[in-house]
């Protein structure tokens, strides 16, 4: 008799509304199958969201690249010493400057992050949020990574969830997935020592949970770890996301090997990437969304991921740094149309959805 293959166990399970266990994850990496993969991650993807792939008119900032952590994280290439002449740093001005044009534009989203910058106060981001929210009350403010929140919670003196009170005061309206990278020690140790452990990017996640803060979470593949640390960090977020619900989406996230100190690994494949990207959504079934982000994969993996298991292409972007100093060929924004053509050819149905994947008319 014909033994069965993990795929065929897979599918049956998945199709029972069976979750899938880690070593399965594992043995799905090892699938030479990808177009069935791929369609049992379709197959699983229309189920929790029809046929609806969505975008958002968003707008990134980068409020400084100057960080403490400067050459600890090595996949990094946009980090700089303070001093650096390729370091920066924007006032306050620049916001009001720089959102007062993409609000013309129909932008609903803004999302900031940055370095973990040694001068800057704890004032300085208070100050930030609301001078946005005073340009536009309705602009939803996504911002700053868990390394950030536990960095300003230092500086400030002040317990995780004042942090979060204070900066929700301020305007902060939820929390992107950075800063995730491979949540296990081992592999921490060799990427990021320094950052905070993946225990404590889960914890203020949770915190951020509780306090009624909805996040994202991310990983970032394709360098020293291994399958089974990747199966290891969704499997975490799976558990987390059993507690709190508070997850909106999962965005696997290509590593780009350009100026940083982890350029001898190269780029991810395509493959790889369409895989990863089928195998989370098969995988993390308490995640409603998962996005394709075409900035780390190119726009063209990013609009077959659309038929590898996600839903969302995230949004027009705008001004990237992050993974344009590590290399990343994209255009620094996407417009609507090509988006929504995008969608379109990969036949699905493009919605533009707010932060919260309500659709706008
Ligand atoms: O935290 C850093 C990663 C993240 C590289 O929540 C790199 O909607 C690839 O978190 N190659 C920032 N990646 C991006 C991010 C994100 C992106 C899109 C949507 C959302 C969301 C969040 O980029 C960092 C780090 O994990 N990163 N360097 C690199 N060389």
């Amino acid at each position: 008799m014909a033994q069965t293959s993990i795929l065929e166990t897979v599918e049956e399970k998945v199709r029972q509304g069976e979750r899938i266990t880690e070593h399965e994850a594992v043995q799905l990496f090892n699938e030479k199958d990808l177009t069935r993969l791929g369609q049992l991650a379709d197959w699983v993807c229309t189920q929790k969201n029809g046929n609806h792939a969505y975008y958002n008119i968003n707008h990134h900032i980068d409020y400084s690249n100057i960080c403490v952590l400067t050459d600890k994280c090595k996949f990094c290439a946009f980090a700089k010493y303070e001093g650096d002449p390729d370091g920066f740093f924007h006032s306050l001005d620049y916001y009001t400057e720089r959102l007062t044009e993409a609000l013309k534009e129909g932008i609903t989203e803004v999302h900031i992050v940055g370095g973990l910058h040694p001068k800057l106060s704890f004032d300085y981001y208070l100050d930030m949020l609301r001078s946005i929210k005073k340009l536009s009350a309705d602009l939803h403010i996504k911002a700053f990574t868990a390394v950030e929140i536990d960095f300003f919670a230092r500086l400030a003196r002040l317990s995780i969830e004042e942090t979060f009170q204070a900066l929700r005061e301020a305007g902060l309206d939820s929390m992107p997935g950075g800063g995730a990278e491979i949540l296990a020690r081992h592999v921490r140790d060799k990427i990021c020592k320094e950052k905070i452990s993946g225990e404590r990017w889960l914890e203020i996640h949770e915190i951020s949970h509780s306090l009624g803060m909805r996040s994202n979470a991310t990983m970032l593949y394709g360098h020293v770890e291994q399958i089974e640390d990747r199966v290891d960090h969704m499997n975490r977020l799976r558990e987390a996301q059993d507690r709190t619900g508070g997850f909106m989406s999962f965005i696997p996230l290509a590593f780009n090997p350009d100026n940083n100190l982890m350029s001898d690994i190269g780029w991810t494949s395509g493959v790889d990437d369409l895989r990863t990207l089928a195998i989370s959504r098969i995988f993390l079934d308490n995640f409603q969304h998962i996005k394709t982000y075409w900035i780390t994969s190119g726009i063209g993996v990013a609009q077959l991921g659309l038929n590898f298991g996600a839903d969302d292409i995230h949004g027009t972007v705008r001004e990237e740094n992050i993974t344009h100093m590590a290399g990343s060929k994209t255009p620094q924004a996407l417009t609507v149309p090509r988006m929504r053509q995008l969608i379109q050819e990969a036949g699905r149905e493009p919605h533009e959805r707010d932060s919260f994947y309500n659709i706008i008319q």
